[in-house]
């Protein structure tokens, strides 16, 4: 009996103290990892999901990260996402794709591990957009290269930095059909940054200015602190005003007049400027790759010219990427007549498709609506239809070509046929006398 009760006691503790790991039923998804090679000695580490049921081929999707030290599943830490987790973006992209009858292939940057783990400062400081943009396009090639994966249905998803990549790789690389720009750029990066940097902290500095006199005092920055998430915002507080003699005074330089307030215009704006041209000129270690940013056409000048279908998903309040940069974009490819392409925005998500809170900006994870409209997309028959016209559309060209050259040689020889019969029996038989009028009418021979 007692030793019943141990084996009963043991058997709870157990249960209690094991996790119950794996919360699903069945792995629907299977995994491969694999390295890529982006020469000159550098490889990377990525990771392949694909449909854990049937052999394939399934349609391709190569991810593209925005920028910053990312991972292959654009880890973002605890700190950004305003959930006290950390979110994984390209995880759950491939994830939800795979599920749903996709290959699909994510990779580390070049120089970064795991959660974004710097591996290789040397490599990524001398980093370009150009290296980012090959990188991709060998990490493309490895997807085409697996079993799983039919070439012929090859889709490129780039958020954010990658919306600039996905374009360029398409029009060069018609293998591509589909590309997704979640979070794009229509504008050179400089540009996106100066509203980051200034454009974004005035607007926000405006809603804080609750008598909208144009000046933050201490007390409405005061306020402001127990906002959540506001560490989050472009002007958080404790960035502005300290406490350190028992009193809530500016940082010093900021209020440079010493009224005691922190004019949005006067003060606020100066300094946002001069951050803006410190981070765009200084030593720093990001100036090799926004210098190969800056020297590149826009995205707007270059999307006319993409032959894939696009799809543009944009949360309205992306406060990175801000909504009119996806508008720019669809007019662009409504101006050229482009065949093929959607603009779907999302009000209240930000940068990550998370819920946003004006210039308050978690990066949690992607709501689940996101991207089932993303496979909506590109599930659609629309899209397969395309692709069969234009394929029908080669093999039409094709055949009326072929048929056209062999109705000309069934004519040439019928012709030659006909002349050479003439032409013999005119040796065998001599001129008709019918043929011989004609000859006479025209050469007068008598
Ligand atoms: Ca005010
Ligand atoms: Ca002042």
């Amino acid at each position: 009996m007692k030793k019943a009760m141990i084996a009963g006691i043991l058997v709870v503790a157990i249960l209690f103290s094991f996790p119950l790991a794996p919360t699903h039923a069945q792995e629907t998804v299977s995994r491969r990892d694999l390295v890529i090679d982006f020469g000159n000695g550098l490889t990377t580490d990525a990771q392949l999901t694909y449909p854990a049921v049937g052999d394939g081929p399934f349609p391709g999707v190569l991810l593209v990260h925005g920028s910053g030290s990312t991972d292959m599943d654009e880890y973002l830490p605890p700190l950004v996402t305003g959930t006290g987790e950390p979110s994984r973006p390209f995880l759950q992209i491939a994830e939800y794709l795979s599920e749903r009858g996709f290959t699909v292939l994510r990779y580390n940057k070049r120089g970064i591990g795991l959660n974004g783990t710097v591996l290789n400062q040397d490599v990524v400081v001398n980093t370009t957009f150009q290296d980012l943009k090959g990188d991709a396009e060998k990490a493309l090639e490895v997807l085409m290269q697996q079993p799983e994966v039919d070439a012929n249905d090859i889709t490129i998803i780039g958020h954010s930095e990658g919306t600039a990549m996905a374009p360029r790789i398409a029009i060069e690389d018609l293998r591509v059909k589909k590309i997704v720009l979640m979070s794009a750029y229509a504008q050179n990066l400089s540009e996106i940054i100066y509203f980051q940097l200034v454009d974004r902290a005035i607007f926000y500095a405006e809603e804080v200015d609750s008598n909208h006199d144009g000046l933050l005092s201490i007390q409405e920055v005061h306020t402001t602190m127990g906002v959540e998430n506001v560490e989050l915002s472009p002007l958080p507080p404790n960035l502005l005003i300290e406490n350190s003699t028992g009193e809530w005074l500016w940082y010093p330089g900021l209020d440079a007049d010493e009224d005691g307030f922190f004019s949005i215009h006067e003060e606020l704006k100066p300094l946002e400027i001069q951050a803006f041209e410190w981070f765009t000129t200084s030593e720093s270690p990001w100036q090799k790759w926004l210098q190969s940013h800056f020297a590149l056409d826009t995205n707007l000048a270059v999307i006319g010219n993409v032959s894939a279908s696009i799809l543009i998903l944009q949360g309205e309040g992306d406060t990175q990427a801000p909504v009119e940069q996806a508008f720019l974009l669809e007019q662009r490819l409504t101006e050229i007549k482009h065949p093929d392409h959607t603009l779907i925005t999302y009000p209240g998500l930000g940068h990550t498709f998370y819920p946003t809170d004006g210039w308050i900006q978690p990066l949690g994870p992607i709501q689940e609506y996101v991207l089932s409209d993303l496979v909506a997309w590109l599930k659609d028959p629309d899209r397969t239809v395309r692709y069969l016209r234009s394929a029908l559309d080669e093999s039409t060209t094709v055949a009326y070509i072929a048929i056209g050259i062999a109705t000309i040689a069934v004519i040439v020889a019928v012709v030659t046929t006909f002349f050479r019969r003439q032409d013999s029996k005119m040796i065998e038989e001599g001129p008709s006398q019918k043929q011989r009028n004609i000859l006479i009418n025209r050469y007068k021979i008598n």
